[in-house]
């Protein structure tokens, strides 16, 4: 969650150690970290708080075991201090003296560190030179144009601040989908597993896969005598931070990452994605409301609180026309229910024991969730024209992945590997090009290296070819698209790769462009010869920052063009969730007109490559079938598409 309004150590909530957990003491260093920055504290100390948080989150072993057998400062990163405050919280839930670094720190400061590009330390000095320490404060010194003269900062940070109080304040209280996904789905996970618990179900926009999620809805159904101990159960749940509000039918909470100590045994989440939570979420917190209801209502109000708004309205619309009334809890007569309304007036309603038997009742198919968005689905169903949507298992391999070669973490093999693991027949690799700097130093690939990186493939594929291995790797790369609409590396490069995705990495001059200039660059790029996908379409950080301006739907009109001439161009769904773009909005439009979608995780690292999974989501989000996503076809045809 974004807002942060001051933080506070965990409280005890159990009477026998361990009294706080890994992750809570995780959470807690990493927070400790951040306001010893602000306090200005030795930097030494800072980072050994740092290490101390990474040490235990990935630690496997059972921390009470370590702590009673003294073995605390054993662990690589912890050291005799910080040691001795583990011990502490662990077996007295108590924080040694960090009480007075939570008091110290005016909370308006932790805020200020929400903003991207505004590190704890020049939040100190905006503090320190002027006082700034609320959002507010922050936002008036920036449009008085206090801060440019400010050593070290300019009219540029000033923008940037700007920008972020504004991003801050749009997406405050919402998460990205793979966080919210995964406390969702741990939340779901415990409920169920409580007795007499029938159904326990994600609603919401968890359940529709946004890209960002508000607040989980949860609904359960349970006989009604079972329901008051099911909620006390519900209650003594680690990982709640919070209670915002408890009634007979409705609970309301805030859960913290101590929820997803228990890793996720759903089905369809277990595609490894637990593995880059635990990294993901330190600190972070999400609203959760559950609903109880009893068995025969349980389908009504999982739609109803499915959604969309938008969805649930038309699908009303649809029950009044057949003379019928739908709400939470039924769909029933109209004329019988008159002006009872709520419960009492669904008593006689039609019995449906799924949401497929309401969607059935109103002549309609049922609406895949991620659909219910009022964009077109509504008069599919009615006509039986809902897209197949594609699946998981229907992927067989990806185009845009990172190695060591440029900014990723594993080696060509490793990422190999973990793709024969997936069960995938090919990886596509494209490391960073030539001119990619990032503060400076060189990211991508020189112009005299990539051979080496050719050779290097080529050596893999005889060796998959000669061991009679169905896997082979495509050499691409993630060709710089410049400011002028050109691209990086000298044509002659290009040509002897399979494919070429272009990107747009140096944001600034595009975001300082209109929307039309940008447009035609980008166009003059894509109609390259080589130019074979195109890349993070927007360059959007979902809460971090907004991509430039574009005219997307002629861009994706010009791709249509040389699909229909023969000519492969296809765009890509980047399927990190920090990004997700092409946004899904867009993608119903590209399959109409024919432009291949390609889901590319952009991995960074073996465990970057799981992220396919929430492109997958994303892209049945925009209606996409198996057949319009280019990474279900096999590596043969890859092969002859690519022309390589
Ligand atoms: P979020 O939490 O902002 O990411 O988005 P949702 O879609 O989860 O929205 P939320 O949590 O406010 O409500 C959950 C569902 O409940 C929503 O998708 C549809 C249903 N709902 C809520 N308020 C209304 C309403 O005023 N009218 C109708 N028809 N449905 C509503
Ligand atoms: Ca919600
Ligand atoms: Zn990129």
């Amino acid at each position: 969650m974004a807002s942060i309004s001051g933080w506070s150590l965990p409280i005890p909530r159990t009477t026998s150690p361990p009294f706080m957990s890994k992750t809570q003491i995780a959470t807690t260093f990493e927070q400790v970290a951040v306001l010893l920055e602000l306090d200005g504290a030795n930097r030494f100390k800072v980072i050994a708080y740092q290490n101390a948080s990474r040490a235990l989150a990935t630690l496997e072993e059972d921390l009470l075991l370590v702590v009673e057998e003294n073995r605390i400062t054993d662990i690589k990163g912890i050291g005799k201090g910080i040691g001795g405050l583990i011990s502490e919280a662990v077996l007295h839930g108590s924080w040694g003296s960090l009480g007075e670094l939570y008091d110290k720190i005016p909370p308006g400061l932790i805020e200020m560190t929400g903003i991207p590009s505004l590190g704890p330390k020049r939040v100190r000095l905006l503090y320190e030179e002027l006082n700034i320490d609320s959002l507010e404060k922050l936002k008036i010194a920036c449009e008085n144009n206090n801060i440019a003269s400010l050593q070290g900062f300019g009219a540029k940070s000033q923008e940037k601040y700007l920008e972020g109080i504004e991003l801050l304040h749009r997406y405050q209280g919402r998460s990205r989908m793979d966080i919210g996904l995964a406390y969702g789905h741990s939340l779901e996970n415990k409920i169920s597993k409580i007795p007499n618990v029938l159904k326990a179900q994600l609603a919401g926009s968890a359940r529709r896969m946004r890209e960002t999620i508000g607040d989980l809805d949860i609904v359960l159904s349970a006989e009604i005598e079972h329901q008051e101990k099911i909620i006390n159960q519900i209650m003594n749940f680690s990982g709640i931070a919070d209670v915002k509000g408890q009634g007979t039918s409705k609970i309301s909470l805030i859960l913290e990452s101590e929820m997803l100590a228990e890793p996720i045994i759903k089905k369809e989440l277990d595609f490894g994605l637990s593995e880059n939570i635990s990294e993901r979420s330190l600190n972070s917190t999400i609203d959760a409301q559950i609903r109880i209801v009893s068995p025969e209502a349980f389908p009504f109000t999982l739609a109803y609180f499915t959604g969309s708004k938008e969805h649930n309205i038309r699908m009303r619309q649809r029950a009044i026309d057949k003379g019928l009334r739908l709400n939470e809890f039924g769909l029933f007569s109209e004329k019988e229910a008159g002006d009872k309304i709520g419960m009492e007036a669904a008593k006689n309603t039609l019995i449906c024991n799924t949401e497929l038997d309401i969607y059935k009742n109103l002549d309609m198919d049922w609406v895949a969730p991620e659909l219910r968005e009022d964009m077109g689905e509504i008069e599919a169903s009615l006509q039986g024209l809902l897209p197949n949507l594609i699946k998981i298992d229907d992927i067989k391999g990806a185009f845009h992945n990172h190695t060591t070669s440029s900014d990723g973490a594993a080696t060509l093999e490793e990422m190999a590997n973990h793709a024969l693991k997936l069960g995938w027949e090919y990886l596509g690799i494209a490391d960073h090009s030539e001119s990619l700097n990032i503060g400076g130093r060189q990211i991508g690939i020189p112009s005299d290296e990539i051979i080496n990186q050719s050779i290097e493939i080529n050596k893999l594929n005889e060796y998959y070819q000669n061991e009679n291995i169905n896997f082979r790797l495509f050499h691409g790369s993630e060709c710089d698209i410049l400011s002028n609409g050109k691209l990086d590396y000298p044509s002659e490069i290009r040509n002897s790769l399979s494919h070429v995705i272009g990107s747009v990495h140096a944001l600034g001059s595009w975001r300082n462009r209109d929307e039309s200039t940008n447009t035609e660059l980008l166009i003059k790029a894509i109609e390259d010869p080589t130019f074979t996908i195109l890349g993070h379409p927007t360059g959007r950080i979902l809460q971090g920052r907004e991509g430039f301006p574009l005219d997307m739907h002629s861009i994706l009109r010009t791709m249509a063009e040389f699909n229909e001439e023969g000519i492969l161009k296809a765009v890509e769904i980047n399927a990190s969730p920090y990004r997700l773009d092409l946004d899904w909005k867009f993608c119903k439009y590209a399959k109409e007109i024919g432009v291949p979608i390609c889901i590319n995780p952009d991995a960074h690292d073996t465990n970057g490559l799981n992220d396919i999974w929430y492109g997958t989501q994303i892209a049945r989000k925009g209606w996409l079938e198996s057949n319009d996503v280019l990474n279900t076809k096999s590596g043969d045809e890859i092969e002859i598409l690519f022309g390589k």
